[in-house]
């Protein structure tokens, strides 16, 4: 059986080592072991210091989040660091890893920290929507002042050994084995015979209001809805000001109301929601995963680009694949321009872009995807083309090679059959810009073999992305909800509403922007051949509401050619187009349509409630088997804001019985078609 928390001594010099993976999260028993090897310390003279080391691939990354809502046990992080602090004999925390949140809180209780070169320091706590509560904020100034407290605690930023070193956050570096540098380091200051260095008794930095001021300053830009980076600066505010016990009391009580908001809950459901995903249900986590070292994407457009560059920087031998040479001289200098650009920015530097262009081999010739691991084909939304070029990749690619589609809407199956080995086809439906956006879509066909989900969701993993399995479905999961959404505010439009309150009450919302500030950045001429591409699944209201098709016939193709629905001027700001109300208004006429006020709450309601039906009939239908994995592809597929956990969870949280009466309220009022049942819904919960 292993034991969490072992004590061991060599002479005078103790050691307690905690093993708890996989993170060395500092639960209940971590604690315990903890205090029970501070008792020992404190009652044996013959032991004079004590090191703190863990086992696995980190030092404490932090409290243990799936305590968070439980009963809070003894002893409490913040009591057990006090106790580490005021010890008479040396306390030394050995650090490798990620020291980050409450690991590296118990770390600057200690008296001395050692680090391994490669070790990472952070306060991560802001992305779950609370702050460092055991001392991070009154503890970190005195060791390496307000600038580097504000970076890890406000900005949620992690720094490596060096900049901990200069900053004062950590005593040494070692380059060789960390455990024999800690135990020459502890046997020196226990030679030495000198009093424990007690951060708490360092001085305090000058309060740098100016600093202060314009980290608030940035916060409040950043924020977006989420409160935990202005909690943060108040707790350090607090701290300059106070005294350490008042500090250090304000700052656990800041923290622990942190914890309780509504916003903490949604971040931290969607951590753990992120990493359940990963687990795909009816897929047993041992399934041997086939290895891929060499991936050709075939069509190079935006989406095949950023693909390319995502996967040499994950390491990955490319084979870019074009069906002209002037179609891969353009984005081969695209490519190769971007590169260049991010050096110039500081991004990457010049050996890694050099790395990552060496990776890359350029071809005309889809017999160069024979030595590929995997196919990704990312060539133009045309069903015939991706039928035929599945068909001959079938036969071309090596025996055990996955085929993958980057198609955002098209039947895999259909591609599946037409390659004649459906088991090695899936979807990968990446998010534009690919390089940028963390949301891939694995789409599992019907005859999708496991190993083969299983093998992209690790590639997945190791491109740095968030892999969410869906079913094959019109749109998959992010589109097809997306697409109730768009054809709300449509019918809005008719109704009443104009896209400028429509997109203001979305941002107000917490969406980095609107469905037509969005349209007009993806091309209206996009959105048009779409539509035309599914002419015949339109309903009668969907074909009526045709102002994209409007928009395309007035040229009006969104911010690149200068007008779409907005009109944008030399600055390229987007401006509300009185020839779009005119377009709406004369729409509304043709039809006989009595335009009426639509309060924003209504907007709001129609737009996401849309999007929550449309989730549940996901999960009615079997296409996704958790809410999660809709959580989760909505907040990374197109920027559902984080602190609102995502549509379930944020329905959920207005109440599932309320949500379901003004969606029977809306399907009266529109017809079963546009608002179906939903038995998911219906039961009442999502979680
Ligand atoms: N508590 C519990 N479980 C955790 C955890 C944590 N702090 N961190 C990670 N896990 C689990 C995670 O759920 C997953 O579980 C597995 O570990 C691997 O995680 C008092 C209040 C450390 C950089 O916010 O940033 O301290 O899905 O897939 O990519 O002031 O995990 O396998 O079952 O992410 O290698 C502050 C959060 C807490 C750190 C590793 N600390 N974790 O990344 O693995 S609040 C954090 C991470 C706090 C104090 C406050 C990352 C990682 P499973 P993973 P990874």
């Amino acid at each position: 059986m292993r034991e969490t928390v072992t004590f061991s001594r060599d002479g005078a010099i103790a050691t307690v080592l905690i093993d708890n993976p996989p993170v060395n999260a500092a639960s209940a028993a971590v604690r315990t072991g903890l205090a029970a090897a501070l008792d020992r310390l404190d009652s044996d003279d013959s032991l004079q210091a004590l090191i703190i080391r863990c086992a696995g691939r980190t030092f404490i990354a932090g409290a243990d989040i799936k305590e968070f809502d439980g009963p809070q046990t003894e002893p409490q992080l913040p009591e057990l660091i006090a106790r580490i602090e005021a010890s008479a004999k040396p306390v030394i925390a050995e650090l490798h890893g990620t020291i980050l949140g409450g690991g590296l809180e118990l770390a600057l209780g200690c008296h001395a920290r050692i680090a391994a070169h490669d070790a990472q320091f952070g306060f991560p706590e802001v992305r779950l929507g609370i702050i460092p509560g055991a001392g991070g904020t009154v503890r970190t100034p005195r060791l390496a002042g307000l600038p580097l407290t504000i970076s890890l605690a406000v900005e949620g930023k992690q720094v490596g050994s060096e900049e901990a070193l200069a900053a004062g956050l950590i005593d040494r570096i070692t380059d060789g084995a960390l455990e024999t540098a800690t135990a020459e380091f502890a046997r020196a200051i226990v030679a030495k015979g000198e009093p424990p260095r007690r951060t708490r008794d360092l001085p305090s930095p000058v309060a740098d209001n100016e600093l202060l001021d314009a980290a608030e300053q940035t916060a409040r830009r950043r924020q977006r809805g989420q409160d935990a980076p202005l909690i943060a600066l108040q707790a350090i505010r607090f701290g300059l000001a106070h005294d350490v016990d008042a500090a250090l009391a304000e700052e656990h009580r800041l923290c622990r109301q942190a914890i309780a908001s509504p916003q903490s809950s949604a971040l931290r459901h969607l951590f753990l929601a992120e990493r359940a995903v990963a687990r795909t249900p009816g897929i047993n986590p041992a399934t041997p995963v086939r290895p891929i070292n060499q991936v050709a994407v075939i069509g190079l457009g935006t989406m095949g680009r950023g693909i390319v560059t995502t996967l040499a920087a994950a390491g990955l031998k490319v084979i870019a694949i074009a069906r002209s040479d002037e179609s891969l001289t353009k984005a081969r200098t695209a490519i190769d321009k971007a590169w260049a650009q991010s050096v110039t920015r500081g991004q990457i530097d010049e050996p890694a872009r050099i790395d990552r262009a060496d990776r890359v081999s350029w071809s005309t010739d889809l017999s160069a995807v024979a030595g590929a691991d995997l196919v990704i084909e990312s060539v133009g939304e045309v069903r015939e083309i991706k039928e035929a070029l599945f068909a001959a990749l079938g036969s071309i690619a090596k025996p055990g090679a996955i085929l993958a589609t980057n198609t955002s809407y098209l039947d895999i199956d259909a591609l599946a059959a037409a390659s004649g080995r459906p088991a090695d086809t899936c979807g990968m439906h990446f998010f534009n810009p690919a390089d940028v956006m963390k949301l891939v879509e694995c789409v599992r066909g019907k005859a999708t073999a496991p190993d083969v989900v299983a093998s992209v969701m690790a590639l997945s993993k190791r491109l740095g992305k968030i892999a969410v399995v869906s079913g094959v479905c019109d749109g998959f999961i992010v589109n097809r909800m997306l697409a109730k959404r768009s054809r709300e505010a449509y019918f809005l439009l008719e109704e009443g509403a104009s896209p400028w309150a429509i997109d203001r009450v979305l941002v107000d919302f917490g969406f980095p922007m609107g469905p037509f500030a969005l349209g007009d950045l993806a091309g209206i001429d996009l959105q048009h051949t779409v539509r035309q591409a599914r002419a015949d699944r339109l309903t009668p209201r969907e074909k009526r509401a045709d102002f994209v098709d409007q928009l395309f016939a007035a040229g009006r193709l969104g911010r690149r050619s200068g007008a779409g629905w907005y009109a944008y001027g030399e600055d390229g700001k987007a401006k509300p187009d009185p020839m779009t109300e005119a377009l709406i208004a004369a729409h509304a006429t043709k039809h006989a349509i009595k335009r009426v006020e639509i309060t924003d709450e209504e907007i709001r309601d129609r737009l996401i409630f849309a999007m929550v039906n449309e989730g549940a009939r996901l999960i009615d239908e079997g296409i996704v088997s958790r809410a999660q994995e809709i959580d989760v592809a909505m907040v990374n597929g197109i920027g559902f804001p984080r602190h609102l956990g995502g549509p379930l969870w944020w329905a959920q949280e207005m109440g599932l019985t309320g949500v379901a009466d003004k969606i029977a309220r809306f399907r009266d009022e529109q017809g079963d078609t546009y608002w179906p049942t939903s038995p998911t819904l219906g039961k009442g919960q999502f979680y």
